[in-house]
C-alpha cells in the first residue's frame, strides 16, 4: 500500500468524524453569533472540509472522484444544518419579541354587560324578594292544561283568544296540546300543586304571543308573575304589595293607577298602570286567586285565599330608561345595547 493509498483511507474516517462533530456542535446552538462562529469553524475557508477539496490532487487518483463526491455530501448536508438553525433562531426570536414587547400598550378586552331586560328582571325580583317572595322558574312550553285549563280558561272559552297561540307542531298526547306560553301564569298553578300554603313567589321568563308588534307590543317579552296564597290574604294586601313595589322601583313620586280588569282566573282582577309621557302605560295584571283555580289544585277556597299578578319586564324597563319602543331591546343594535 503507497502513502497516497493510506491516506485515502485516512480521509473518510476524518471525514465521518468531523460531520459528527459538526453535528453535535450545532445542536447546542442557539444564538446567530455562535451559529455564524460554528459556519466559519465547518464550512469556512479554513475548515477541514474546505482543505480537503483542495488538497484532492494530494491523494490517490482512482479515489479522488470518491473523496470529493463525499467531501459535497457533507457541504450540502451541513449547509442544509445551517439554513435550518437559521430559521428557527429567527422565529424564536420574533415570536419572544412578539410575546414580551412591553412597550406596547394593553389591549382593552371587550367585556360584556347584562341585557337591559336581564337587569330589570333582577331589579324587580330583588324588589319582591326584600318583601318577602322566593324566586323560581319555569317550562317556556307548555301544555295547554297550565296555560289555559287549570286558570279556568276551558277549551272554547273566549279568553282565549286573548293570548294568540303560537301551538307546538305536535301530536295531542291523551288530549293535551303543547304551546309557547302566552303568560307566566301557568307556573301558579304548577307550584300550588307542588307547595302547601304559605305561599309567596316570584317567577320570572319567556312569554309569547302571535301578535302584531308596535311600540309597546313584542311577539315575546318577558314577565314576572307573582303569587301569594295564605290563610287571610285580602285585597288590601294585594294593593298594598304592588304599591310597595312600583315605589322601589319608580320612586314615591310616580302616579300609579289601578283599573278593573278582567282575568278568568282571578276575581275581581285589575290592571295597574304608570304615568309615562303624559300618558299611562299598563305594567301589569292582577287580583284575588279565583276560588276556582284554588279548587282545581286541592286547596280549600274556604279555607285559603290569595292574590297574583303578572308584570311586563320590557314596559318596565322602558319607563326607567326613557325607551320609546319596545323593538329596541331585541333589535341587537350595539349602539342601543351599550348604553345600559
Ligand atoms: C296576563 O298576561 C296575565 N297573565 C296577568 C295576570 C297574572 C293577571 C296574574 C292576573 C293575575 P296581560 O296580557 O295583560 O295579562 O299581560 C300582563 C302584562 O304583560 C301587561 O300589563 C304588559 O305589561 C305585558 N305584556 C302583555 N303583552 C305584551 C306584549 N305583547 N309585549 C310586551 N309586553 C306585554
Amino acid at each position: 500500500m503507497n502513502l497516497k493509498d493510506s491516506k485515502s483511507k485516512l480521509v473518510f474516517s476524518e471525514l465521518s468524524d468531523f460531520k459528527k462533530i459538526a453535528e453535535i456542535d450545532i445542536e447546542k446552538i442557539n444564538q446567530a453569533q455562535d451559529l455564524e462562529e460554528w459556519k466559519i469553524k465547518y464550512l469556512g475557508r479554513k475548515s477541514f472540509l474546505t482543505n480537503v477539496l483542495r488538497d484532492i490532487k494530494n491523494y490517490d487518483i482512482s479515489e479522488r472522484p470518491a473523496i470529493g463526491s463525499e467531501a459535497n455530501k457533507i457541504r450540502k448536508f451541513l449547509g442544509n444544518l445551517f439554513e435550518e438553525k437559521q430559521n428557527i433562531i429567527k422565529n424564536n426570536q420574533q415570536s419572544s419579541l412578539g410575546a414580551f414587547d412591553y412597550s406596547l400598550s394593553g389591549r382593552i378586552p371587550n367585556i360584556g354587560r347584562l341585557h337591559p331586560v336581564t337587569q330589570t328582571i333582577r331589579e324587580v325580583c330583588s324588589a319582591f324578594s326584600s318583601l318577602g317572595f322566593q324566586i323560581q322558574e319555569g317550562p317556556e312550553v307548555e301544555w295547554d292544561l297550565y296555560n289555559f285549563d287549570l286558570l279556568n280558561i276551558p277549551k272554547n272559552h273566549p279568553a282565549r283568544d286573548m293570548w294568540d297561540t303560537l301551538w307546538i307542531d305536535e301530536e295531542e298526547i291523551e288530549g293535551k296540546k303543547m304551546l309557547l306560553r302566552t303568560h307566566t301564569s301557568p307556573m301558579q298553578a304548577r307550584i300550588m300543586e307542588k307547595n302547601d300554603p304559605p305561599i309567596r313567589v316570584v317567577i320570572p321568563g319567556k312569554c309569547y304571543r302571535y301578535e302584531a308588534t308596535d311600540s309597546t307590543h313584542e311577539w315575546h317579552f318577558n314577565q314576572i308573575e307573582g303569587l301569594a296564597i295564605d290563610t287571610n290574604l285580602n285585597f288590601t294586601d294585594l294593593k298594598g304589595t304592588l304599591y310597595d313595589f312600583a315605589r322601589k322601583i319608580f320612586g314615591s313620586e310616580r302616579k300609579i293607577r289601578f283599573r278593573c280588569d278582567y282575568f278568568p282566573f282571578v276575581e275581581p282582577g285589575v290592571d295597574m298602570s304608570i304615568d309615562w309621557n303624559n300618558d299611562w302605560i299598563e305594567i301589569l295584571g292582577a287580583g284575588m286567586v279565583h276560588p276556582k283555580v284554588l279548587e282545581s289544585v286541592g286547596y280549600d277556597p274556604e279555607k285559603y285565599s290569595g292574590f297574583a299578578f303578572g308584570v311586563g319586564v320590557e314596559r318596565i324597563a322602558m319607563i326607567r330608561h326613557g325607551i320609546d319602543d319596545i323593538r329596541h331591546f331585541y333589535g341587537n343594535d350595539m349602539r342601543f345595547l351599550s348604553q345600559f
